[in-house]
């Protein structure tokens, strides 16, 4: 006997709980007899159609029916029903699509097997000769195009790069141009023309990756993967006099064990701003600018002292957790994102040294500016509420396909 939706006269939780069974217990029944496309049709409709489907059934039959006071728990019900009943539609429509590709595979009917097939009957024809693919597809009996490709699933932006899209989306607004460059830096680009000493530890193979076999060339010259995005400024501020405004994304190397807020290749947005008069008055107001622009305008700014070669004076900029509202209390106890203390860590920056100028050419007595750089991943993870900086990287299409 198919199922009907049975009309509810006592609205009980345990009459419910019978209810929601028997019906849950017909739609597994009912999708597992599904084997094609057409089937898939008649059980979509079933379930579904607006007229008569047993979801609009159960409106009438259950929720209209209910009485005043049992009709919010009824509600709730037919609404997860409807979740349920939604989704198992189109997990059964995947698998009947799936069963559907399986089957002409088998049944020998599928376009890859009669390209395979061409392919061999053309290096037969061709005896003993060598082709290579092109030759021997175009010697082949041709394949017969009208047939029906294979169907890719769509794939969506990663949450990295989405993220990363979203900072450089909020400096272009501003007037910022975005500048890429090599991920195999020297060690001048990297350290020498930002101003690290020689023996800076940052340098050390502890810290930095860089390429074997070098010992004979000027440290200098000696190749490593970029530790950040910092190199592609020096080479912007040699293409370009001031008035600069960049920002510099890309993917930065660190010799770091991983663990979960530690990955040895994460990404970098870096910025600079270099004209007449900058101040760190400018750089306040486009990080705060930013930040708000990123986390909502709600949140608040503050810088602390910090240290960085390449700046002077540099700070660390903290924004107030995204999390108690910068209350450092949640749900009557310590906010645990922010160690009860109302504000986050969230980038560095500086006023450009001095010294740097040197290097490229400018003038510090003429111009001054000011530089950012954070990590990306951090982001993400507090826009996003991510526990593990691994999951970006892992390719799980579970974690990803949420970000679709
Ligand atoms: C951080 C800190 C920073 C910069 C990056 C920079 C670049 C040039 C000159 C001066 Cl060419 N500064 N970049 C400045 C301050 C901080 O990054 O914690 N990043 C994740």
């Amino acid at each position: 006997m198919p199922y009907t939706v049975p009309k509810l006269t006592d609205f009980s939780t345990p009459a419910l709980d019978s209810a929601v069974r028997e019906l849950l217990s017909a739609l597994e029944q009912e999708s597992a007899a599904v084997s094609s496309e057409n089937d898939w049709k008649a059980f979509r409709d079933r379930w579904m159609a607006r007229k008569s489907g047993v979801l609009t059934q159960l409106n009438d039959l259950w929720l209209k029916a209910a009485p005043g006071p049992g009709k919010r728990e009824v509600g709730q019900r037919v609404n997860e029903l409807r979740d349920r009943v939604e989704t198992r539609v189109l997990e059964t429509k995947e698998h009947c699509d799936t069963l559907s590709i399986a089957r002409s595979i088998v049944d020998k009917r599928h376009p890859i097997i009669d390209l395979a097939r061409a392919f061999i009957e053309a290096s037969e024809r061709a005896g003993g000769q060598t082709l290579t693919t092109d030759e021997a597809f175009s010697k082949a009996e041709p394949v017969d195009i009208t047939l029906p490709g294979i169907r890719r699933s769509l794939g969506a932006e990663h949450p990295v790069i989405k993220t990363m899209n979203e900072i450089i989306g909020v400096f272009r607004n501003l007037g910022y141009s975005v500048e890429e460059g090599p991920e195999i830096e020297t060690d001048y680009y990297n350290f020498e023309a930002l101003n690290f000493p020689p023996n800076h530890p940052a340098r050390d193979t502890q810290d930095t990756l860089f390429i074997a076999g070098q010992e004979s060339k000027p440290l200098r010259e000696r190749l490593l993967l970029r530790t950040h995005t910092s190199p592609v400024q020096i080479r912007s501020m040699e293409k370009m006099k001031p008035p600069v405004r960049v920002v510099c994304p890309g993917k930065v190397h660190r010799n770091d064990a991983l663990d979960a807020t530690h990955s040895p290749i994460f990404h970098q947005v870096e910025g600079l701003a270099v004209d007449t008069n900058i101040t760190f008055c400018d750089l306040k107001g486009t990080l705060d600018h930013a930040m708000k622009a990123l986390f909502g305008s709600s949140v608040k700014t503050r810088f602390y002292p910090s240290f960085f070669p390449f700046t002077e004076p540099s700070a660390d900029v903290q924004i107030s957790c995204i999390f108690c509202g910068g209350k450092g209390a949640r749900d009557g106890g310590p906010c645990r994102n922010c160690k009860a203390s109302g504000w986050i860590e969230l980038l560095g920056c500086g006023m450009v040294d001095p010294n740097v100028y040197g290097f490229v050419d400018y003038d510090p007595a003429k111009v001054s500016g000011f530089a950012f750089g954070m990590g990306v991943e951090r982001i993400a993870i507090l826009k996003y509420g991510v526990d593990d900086i691994q999951l970006f990287f892992n390719g799980d299409v579970r974690f990803l396909e949420q970000f679709g």
